[in-house]
């Protein structure tokens, strides 16, 4: 890419990873990413100055808007507009399919956002690598470009990045740009990660493939192929900008000191912190948390013993210090995430979003007994609300939110004294044949029964049976319930003939207003009619096709419906 080469880069392969990525040192040998290096800006913030969650919002936003792009409202966090997954997982959510396809035009064009998202597939290692949240801002700026208009692309892209991080005063040497494939919503694309002393605090997508059954270009088990448009999605991590401004020890004490402490007070657990030989350990987990990347390889103790060896302790010692706190870190992320799922009108259920609330929901709920913590959830909930005045619908909506809370509390104690005898029966099942309880009879009891699996190891371990599940269980069952089934392959009507049509002009975009237009019938299949051109709408984008009449000769025909079909 010219601007590397035009900037002093050099692009390297990270010795540890085997990654590329570019850099303006020349002496650096890895690629600057978790966990091939530890977190070197904790206790040594990484900008000129401090901001906190609206300070860093807006001054991405109007860094952009100072630079041609336009400023659009948010999003909901659920997707109701798409019918392929539940939660808004990333600011281009909010823009696929229909504008990335070109089918609608974008509400502007360069644009910028934060978008609230929501991530359940890193649940497991919220609380614990220090820089996942469930529910995190994604500041974005995003160009559409189509073949005879393009807004810019690469080069500019990396230019605007370089510009932000250099108003920041961040060390340019200290920055390292590593290359990656990106997959997500139904597109896909090459990218680079932005990552600053062990963080990565940026991600730039360079969009222009789509999910194709046919295609043959394969990312993470899926196939692609080439989009004709090709969109600029960038990913800004709101709250990894705040923490890396404040090198705090984590995330969360960057971003809600208030809430960690009350809960670590409630837990019992404040006094330990004035204890010098307790806070040095928790500092030094902090700079390493970054292995704690329990998503995808799975293996906690694994990564807690390298954690535990680095330090130069026994693992055993490390995890009793570090479990108690990882937990309140993860509930006061995870009562976030619900503050944005409700207040969002998300209904926690047995289906779809439902599932997902109730899931982070009874998350939580769980880790508070562990802890000992007896507090409503929605005394968390009104605390985040306060910390948050640039979201007034959440404190409009309280009451109900406060009324859900309360109704799924008690749900909850109710499963959790029907689940006990539950899992003692399967236990004893169980304990006759020998056999631990396998996973997918712990699935089957999360699922159907709303029992979570630390309750089914504790209880079944009280029969003498063993219970084994993954690190990542949470992570694994977010994932799956995130995808609305697949429907089936739409069959298209008279494909063979319609191949050898030209394509229908589709004017309905030029002159949105126009009523009347003439045409030429291409071709007629019993009640289905061809024009060359058209100005009807066809159903998409969540809209239905318009109605009205075509008139040949003197015989008027109802048009009823009116579909795209591509062949
Ligand atoms: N569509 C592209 C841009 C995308 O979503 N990329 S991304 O998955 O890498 O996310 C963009 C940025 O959001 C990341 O670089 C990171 O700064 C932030 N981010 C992603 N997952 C996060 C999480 N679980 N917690 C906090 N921030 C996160």
């Amino acid at each position: 890419m010219i601007f590397f080469k035009n900037n002093g880069f050099v692009r390297k392969q990270c010795q540890k990873c085997g990654k590329f990525f570019w850099t303006r040192d020349p002496e650096r040998n890895t690629c600057g990413d978790a966990p091939c290096d530890p977190y070197s800006f904790i206790g040594n913030p990484v900008f000129s100055r401090e901001f906190d969650i609206s300070e860093m919002r807006e001054y991405y936003l109007s860094f952009f808007e100072a630079r041609g792009h336009k400023r659009i409202d948010r999003y909901p966090v659920v997707a109701r507009w798409r019918d392929d997954i539940y939660l808004t997982i990333a600011s281009i959510a909010d823009f696929q399919p229909f504008v990335t396809s070109g089918q609608v035009p974008p509400p502007a064009n360069p644009l910028t956002i934060s978008q609230p998202c929501i991530r359940l597939n890193d649940l497991d290692s919220v609380g614990r690598s220090g820089r996942h949240l469930t529910n995190f801002e994604m500041m974005a700026h995003h160009a559409f470009n189509k073949r005879d208009n393009e807004i810019y692309w690469k080069e500019h892209t990396l230019e605007l990045c370089d510009e932000l991080l250099t108003s920041l005063k961040v060390n340019p040497f200290a920055v390292t740009y590593k290359e990656e494939p990106w997959a997500g919503g139904g597109n896909a694309g090459p990218c680079v990660e932005v990552i600053v002393h062990g963080l990565e605090l940026a991600t730039l997508v360079f969009m222009d493939l789509k999910t194709d059954k046919k295609g043959d270009i394969l990312i993470k088990g899926e196939t692609y192929s080439k989009m004709d448009n090709y969109i600029v999605d960038t990913g800004y991590g709101l709250e990894r900008f705040v923490w890396a401004s404040k090198g705090s020890p984590t995330i969360y004490d960057a971003l809600f000191p208030g809430i960690v402490n009350e809960l670590m007070g409630l837990a019992g657990l404040e006094h330990e912190l004035d204890n010098s030989e307790y806070a040095n350990i928790l500092a030094q987990n902090a700079r390493l948390a970054g292995f704690m990347d329990v998503s995808e390889k799975a293996n906690l103790m694994e990564l807690r013993k390298k954690v535990a060896s680095s330090i130069g302790m026994t693992v055993d010692k490390l995890s009793a210090i570090m479990e108690p706190v990882e937990k309140v870190y993860s509930i006061t992320d995870h009562t976030r995430c619900l503050t944005f799922m409700l207040g969002d009108g998300i209904i926690p259920s047995n289906v779809k979003a439902g599932y997902l609330a109730r899931l982070v929901l009874r998350r939580t709920l769980r880790m508070m007994k562990d802890l000992d913590i007896r507090i409503p959830l929605s005394e968390i909930v009104d605390m985040h609300i306060k910390n948050m005045p640039e979201y007034p619908e959440f404190r409009e909506n309280f009451p109900v939110i406060q009324d859900i809370l309360e109704s799924e509390e008690e749900k909850f104690n109710i499963t959790m004294e029907r689940g006990r005898r539950i899992i003692q029966k399967s236990a004893s099942h169980f304990k006759k044949t020998g056999e631990k309880i396998p996973l997918s009879q712990l699935t089957e009891l999360y699922d159907s029964h709303g029992i979570p699996p630390e309750m089914a190891k504790e209880v079944a371990a009280e029969i003498g049976v063993d219970v084994e599940f993954p690190d990542n269980f949470y992570s694994i069952i977010g994932e799956l319930h995130n995808k609305a089934e697949e429907k089936e392959e739409e069959v298209i009507p008279f494909a063979e003939k319609l191949k050898h049509l030209p394509k229908t002009k589709r004017r309905f975009y030029d002159e949105p207003t126009r009523l009347e237009f003439e045409a030429v019938v291409l071709d007629v299949f019993d009640n289905h009619i061809v024009l060359d051109n058209t100005f009807f709408y066809a159903e998409g984008g969540g809209q239905p096709a318009d109605i009205g009449v075509i008139i040949a000769d003197d015989t008027v025909y109802r048009v009823v419906d009116v579909q795209v079909y591509e062949v």
